[in-house]
């Protein structure tokens, strides 16, 4: 697996690029079992931090667990066998090798789902913001696990606003979430990526994006993987503890993030 030369190329100047079809429908399928497992409280072993929907319907679920927004935290490329396979899949890594070249750390593992009727949007924000670490060049890995459309909540992205660097955010009222607030983002900024269960959005970690809500009756679940260059390191002197990482590839560094 590698990216073409114009694939590469979209990424530096726009900021992203899809490959279609990376993963197959048995990978797709293992995820999303797995995941339903942790949903449902059918599986408890692992530990992460889990955020459910802030407008839940009553009765619009089976299982209380279900309005789950997302769940989160290296510790689920550690300790559980399928994100743990996943985090170290041939072809992601393939790519975000290209990217970010051989020695690979990842700093996030996130399963975003957007349940039917109730998901919620997630507003303007660059990843970056969240990340207090340099180089500002990590990759986003987004995975489409059911078919994203722009009625579910697709990924929609500023293209090539990713070269005007850090933005100002500030923090929304809705769980840890920060959004971009030193300027204005429209939809019609942006372009939305439709995708198939088990094509894979890679993303700069300085774009600006968005979700809207998923107003449909089918759930749109992603699960997000990124990486950073074992090189990286805190900008400041007081790293926040809530930042993990999990080593991927290549060479480890000490006094790196
Ligand atoms: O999957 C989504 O709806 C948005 C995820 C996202 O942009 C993020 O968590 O940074």
């Amino acid at each position: 697996m590698e990216l073409s030369d114009s694939q590469f190329e979209q990424y530096q100047q726009d900021g992203y690029v899809v490959v279609e079809d990376l993963l197959s429908d048995p990978e797709v399928e293992r995820i999303t079992d797995r995941i339903r497992e942790y949903v449902t409280g059918e599986r408890t072993e692992t530990q992460f931090d889990r955020m459910l929907e802030p407008d839940i319907k009553p009765d619009a679920f089976e299982h209380e667990g279900e309005p789950v927004r997302k769940f989160e935290g290296v510790g689920l490329a550690r300790e559980d066998d399928v994100f743990a396979d996943l985090a170290h899949h041939e072809d992601i890594l393939a790519v975000i090798e290209q990217l970010q070249g051989p020695n690979i750390d990842l700093l996030r593992s996130a399963a975003m789902l957007k349940p039917p009727q109730v998901g919620s949007e997630k507003k303007f924000h660059q990843d970056a913001a969240y990340y207090p670490i340099q180089p500002r060049d990590h990759v986003t890995v987004w995975i489409a696990l059911d078919e994203a459309t722009t009625d579910n909540g697709c990924m929609r992205v500023v293209p090539g606003a990713h070269t005007d660097g850090l933005i100002g955010h500030e923090a929304i009222e809705y769980d840890t979430d920060i959004t971009i607030t030193e300027r204005e983002y429209g939809l019609d900024d942006t372009v939305a990526l439709p995708m198939e269960p088990g094509s894979v959005l890679f993303q700069h970690c300085l774009l600006p994006h968005y979700t809207a809500p998923n107003t449909t009756e089918q759930w749109r679940r992603a699960f997000i993987l990124s990486y950073m260059r074992s090189r990286s390191r805190f900008t400041d002197d007081q790293p926040p503890e809530w930042v993990e990482s999990l080593h991927i590839a290549g060479d480890e560094f000490p006094g790196c993030v």
